[in-house]
């Protein structure tokens, strides 16, 4: 056997190393086909949009623009508008999807029901709904309004009145402020076609219109209508990495994979049914087993405490273990590898959405009209491979390690502010007395092309630092691996936030959770700024935010939306735009004088790092704190 390729993580590292030449694995595709990818693709300058090309550009030399003469400023533009348009559209199908559930789930259609009522009339007064009227009514009306953010073709996106005034002066003089999700994304893919905008300055604007319809649209719905049905998370212990606790050798083992929380709510439900673990039994196992993986597992984790298997990064290695049953799938950052890899063990892989699927797979169509049907037909699937399951090729590393989950914005109120006076004050007064730098926001993916976990280092400097850090998606269950969501890891904080953090017993990076909760993000630094003492708007926060391992479409529109909302972020290791001066600067510093927040790259820990505390030291500054 070859040695295993090179791999950040250290679980899935001992496992290829298992595998070794057996199964090209990820970071084995990595390392073959070699460091230096296309110059002119990751740059941003390779322009595909028509047939005369592909035209590689180069910027500066006027016989290497498009043979249309697009210049590079533009074709970087336009990639960039492409990405954000396809991160805007995952998010906001997502998000759009949630809503159906909700619409169907309020007509009696569905087994599911409103679980959180408290937060039912803040969401009803941001869509524009009147929260005074009789449940049923209003829950029917919110339905309607949540399917308009998508289709709406005139007028303003609603939720975003819940931004800071002057965000939102800015928006309406600047004419940023979508219309509605659907018609922000088609635009911005007429807007970059052949032909259409040659400026780079007006694609980037609308890219930040789209970005904005995605935060403040697609994503907010798909977070707070997963709230509403199956509850607003709050404080709860867990467990995240692969380990004998979350990967049983003694049940049936399903792996739910991919975005969209109702489905795997349905399978949680399905699989304490009695006739589901008596089937179990049947086949010598004690159970049914559920391990998350990417942002569903973050939905689960948040909400029931259902452990995550892994991030991106160990969607094949969770499979390489040789125990799980099934890989349970619906949309978003689904490997391909993940069938080639399932074909040497006696996993199924089980598609369940028609928008997705994938060849080795079997599909098992997920409806939420059937929702409890279809799960139990998922989860007999997987019953029936356990007597398949070859003991000898089972190792599971027994890696998991215990994590506190579920700050959502209201539990962050709650948590800081104390029982009897929910607030953001005790939080704003920590910032202003100097006890709490500031905060971070650590977000996004993991990467194969990446050598070490930035993540890691960055939140253990920035909270060295006093600097309270957020996080969100794939980072998220990075620092759990790393113990940084334990109470406990408090004491790697620098005094005066440990002192903070050990008052209210809560760890020092908090988990908001999946991708589309950036949202919680949003609404948490609008409460920060509606409290008072931080200035008058996001962009005057000492915050920021970084992406250190971005990987997907969604991460660039997230970093767009986050600029476009006044919080500056720093992206890692590279940036789609690098090939064009002209376009980085305007991204970079244009877009600082226009949204008071802009676009930054670093590459390794300590970069992120010195770019982040300094750029919380001038707001600081400027605050006069
Ligand atoms: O939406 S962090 S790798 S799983 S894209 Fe994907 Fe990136 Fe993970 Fe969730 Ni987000």
């Amino acid at each position: 056997k070859k040695a295993a390729p090179k791999v950040q993580n250290e679980t899935a590292r001992v496992i290829y190393e298992r595998l070794g030449d057996e199964v090209l694995t990820t970071p084995a595709r990595v390392e073959r086909r070699g460091t230096t990818p296309c110059l002119f693709g990751k740059g941003g300058t390779c322009c595909r949009v028509c047939n005369m090309g592909p035209c590689q550009v180069v910027e500066g030399v006027e016989e290497l623009r498009g043979v249309c003469g697009a210049s590079a400023a533009t074709v970087v533009a336009r990639n960039f508008g492409r990405m954000v348009a396809g991160g805007a559209s995952a998010h906001s199908d997502h998000g759009r999807q949630v809503a159906i559930d909700f619409y169907e789930t309020v007509h009696g259609e569905t087994p599911f029901e409103v679980k959180d009522k408290r937060k039912l009339r803040v969401v009803a007064q941001a869509l524009g709904v009147n929260p005074d009227q009789e449940e049923q009514a209003l829950l029917q009306e919110m339905a309607e309004a949540a399917l308009r953010v998508f289709n709406q073709q005139e007028g303003e996106i609603p939720l975003l009145n819940r931004a800071p005034e002057k965000r939102k002066q800015l928006w309406r003089e600047l004419g940023v402020w979508p219309r509605g999700v659907d018609r922000e994304v088609v635009e911005l893919l007429h807007r970059t076609t052949i032909g259409v905008d040659q400026d780079h300055r007006n694609i980037f604007m609308a890219c930040a219109r789209t970005a904005l319809a995605d935060g403040w649209g697609g994503s907010m719905i798909a977070t707070e209508f997963q709230d509403l049905l199956f509850g607003n998370p709050g404080p709860i212990k867990a467990r995240v990495n692969i380990g004998l606790s979350v990967i049983r050798e003694d049940m049936v083992n399903v792996a739910v994979h991919g975005h969209e929380p109702v489905l795997a709510e349905a399978l949680a439900i399905a699989a304490s049914d009695p006739e589901i673990v008596e089937e179990a039994k049947k086949v010598g196992a004690k159970g049914v087993n559920l391990a998350g993986i990417c942002c569903t597992g973050n939905e689960v984790l948040m909400r029931r405490g259902i452990p995550v298997a892994g991030s991106f990064l160990q969607q094949e290695a969770a499979i390489a273990t040789g125990a799980l049953e099934a890989v349970v799938v619906d949309v978003q950052c689904i490997m391909q590898n993940v069938a080639e890899i399932a074909r040497h063990f006696h996993t199924a892989v089980i598609t369940t959405n028609p928008r997705a699927r994938m060849e080795g797979a079997i599909h098992i169509e997920f409806d939420a009209r059937k929702a409890l049907e279809c799960a139990k037909q998922i989860l007999r699937e997987a019953i029936a491979r356990f007597p398949k399951r070859d003991k000898s090729r089972v190792d599971i590393p027994d890696h998991s390690v215990d994590v506190v989950v579920g700050f959502s914005h209201e539990t962050i109120l709650y948590m800081l502010g104390g029982r009897f006076r929910a607030s953001y004050k005790p939080l704003n007064e920590n910032i202003i007395n100097g006890k709490i730098l500031g905060v971070a926001a650590i977000v996004g993916c993991d990467n194969f092309r990446v050598d070490e976990e930035v993540h890691v280092e960055l939140a253990k400097e920035l909270i060295a630092n006093n600097v309270l850090v957020l996080t969100t998606g794939c980072a998220a269950t990075g620092l759990g691996r790393a113990g940084l969501l334990r109470p406990e890891a408090a004491e790697l904080a620098g005094d005066s936030l440990r002192e903070v953090l050990e008052a209210v017993g809560c760890p020092p990076v908090l988990h908001m959770g999946s991708c589309v909760d950036n949202s919680r993000i949003l609404i948490a630094a609008t409460e920060m700024v509606n409290t008072g003492g931080l200035g008058e708007d996001i962009s005057d926060l000492p915050a920021v935010g970084c992406a250190p391992q971005w990987m997907s479409e969604k991460a660039i529109t997230i970093g767009q939306y986050f600029v476009a909302s006044g919080a500056t972020v720093v992206f890692g290791p590279d940036f789609p735009t690098l090939k064009s001066q002209v376009a980085t600067d305007f991204l970079f510093h244009e877009m600082e004088r226009i949204f008071g927040a802009g676009w930054r790259v670093a590459r390794k820990a300590g970069e992120f790092a010195a770019i982040m505390i300094d750029h919380i030291q001038a707001k600081r500054k400027a605050l006069g704190i």
